[in-house]
């Protein structure tokens, strides 16, 4: 497999997909439509709904019952970064290479637009449902996958997921966090969507309950890893690599783990999480190359 050419094939079909979940810009809001579609089109690596897609492929999936998920997590996703971006959480001004959106649009604007994405992911991914009900057969079993994967979606955004993880990172500024409240940061702020994306391709596919917690499992590790991998990028690379600031941490007196246990260590971490993610996803009855390949690419990561 050419991972570089399959990588640019699948990218540009999520890319067509989210384009077609998107608003028009019209109407009397249009300039929050266009703050929501400045946000979603500013670029980056779409990887939370390529693993939507690659574990619904893994169990069977057939037809397009997973593309408005992946649409919705990569909304909720942007959601995050744009406020995340605000001045009053870390205050900066490039993402993804582009102005971040309270620059372009103004900081009230850019509020309304994180609150729109977050509340049209769920109705985006609520439009499953019409597409099951208009599935002559297997509809009812749809029905319920489509709700559990709902449930799944909401909860790993909330307040035992990204949200809660995000509200400790946000209290301990100017704090070292001790161990075990680093690892909660971590695995919620970012691990929680990871997790999500793995465990909602699988469940619409009707994957065995005991696959979709070892996914959960997975995306855990690999989501730590991809946040530990995040603080070493924002100490060793740069903004025209990153698309974004460098420093971005000390900046904000963010105690990391690279902080606390230097970038050695770090890397050692890192690699030591995706290698358990890997040998657990080996485990599983099913292969996805494509798969098994991107999470073993995100350990060494540039951007
Ligand atoms: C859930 C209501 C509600 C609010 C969200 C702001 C916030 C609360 C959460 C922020 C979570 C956050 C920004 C975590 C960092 C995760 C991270 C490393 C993001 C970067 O992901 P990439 O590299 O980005 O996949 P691209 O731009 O490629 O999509």
């Amino acid at each position: 497999m050419d991972f570089e050419k399959e990588m640019s094939l699948r990218r540009q079909h999520v890319n067509e997909r989210i384009r077609s979940y998107l608003p028009e810009e019209e109407g009397f809001q249009k300039t929050l439509l266009g703050a929501v579609n400045y946000s979603m089109l500013a670029g980056g690596k779409r990887l939370r709904p390529l693993m939507i897609e690659c574990t619904y492929q893994m169990y069977g999936g057939q037809g397009r019952l997973a593309e408005p998920f992946m649409a919705a997590m990569e909304m909720i996703h942007t959601h995050s970064l744009v406020h995340d971006d605000l001045p009053a959480l870390d205050n900066d001004e490039y993402r993804r290479g582009m102005k971040t959106t309270h620059i372009m649009y103004g900081e009230s604007m850019a509020i309304l637009a994180g609150d729109a994405l977050l509340n049209l992911g769920y109705e985006t991914a609520a439009s499953a449902f019409t597409m099951a009900s208009e599935q002559e057969k297997g509809g009812p079993e749809l029905c319920m996958r489509i709700a559990k994967a709902m449930q799944i979606l909401a909860a790993k955004t909330g307040i035992n997921g990204m949200l809660g993880g995000q509200s400790c990172d946000v209290e301990c500024e100017g704090m070292v966090p001790d161990k075990d409240m680093l690892d909660y940061i971590y695995i919620h702020k970012t691990g929680a969507l990871i997790e999500a994306s793995l465990m909602i391709g699988a469940v619409l596919a009707g994957a065995p309950d005991e696959d979709v917690k070892k996914l959960e499992m997975i995306g855990r590790d690999v989501g730590v890893a991809f946040q530990i991998r995040d603080d070493v990028l924002d100490r060793i690379s740069t903004v025209s690599e990153l698309g974004k600031p460098v420093g971005s941490d000390e900046k904000n007196h963010k105690s990391t783990y690279v902080s606390m246990h230097g970038l050695e260590e770090s890397g050692q971490e890192v690699e030591r999480l995706s290698c358990r993610a890997l040998d657990a996803f080996d485990s599983l009855g099913r292969r996805h190359e494509f798969l098994r390949e991107l999470l073993q690419r995100l350990i060494s990561r540039k951007y």
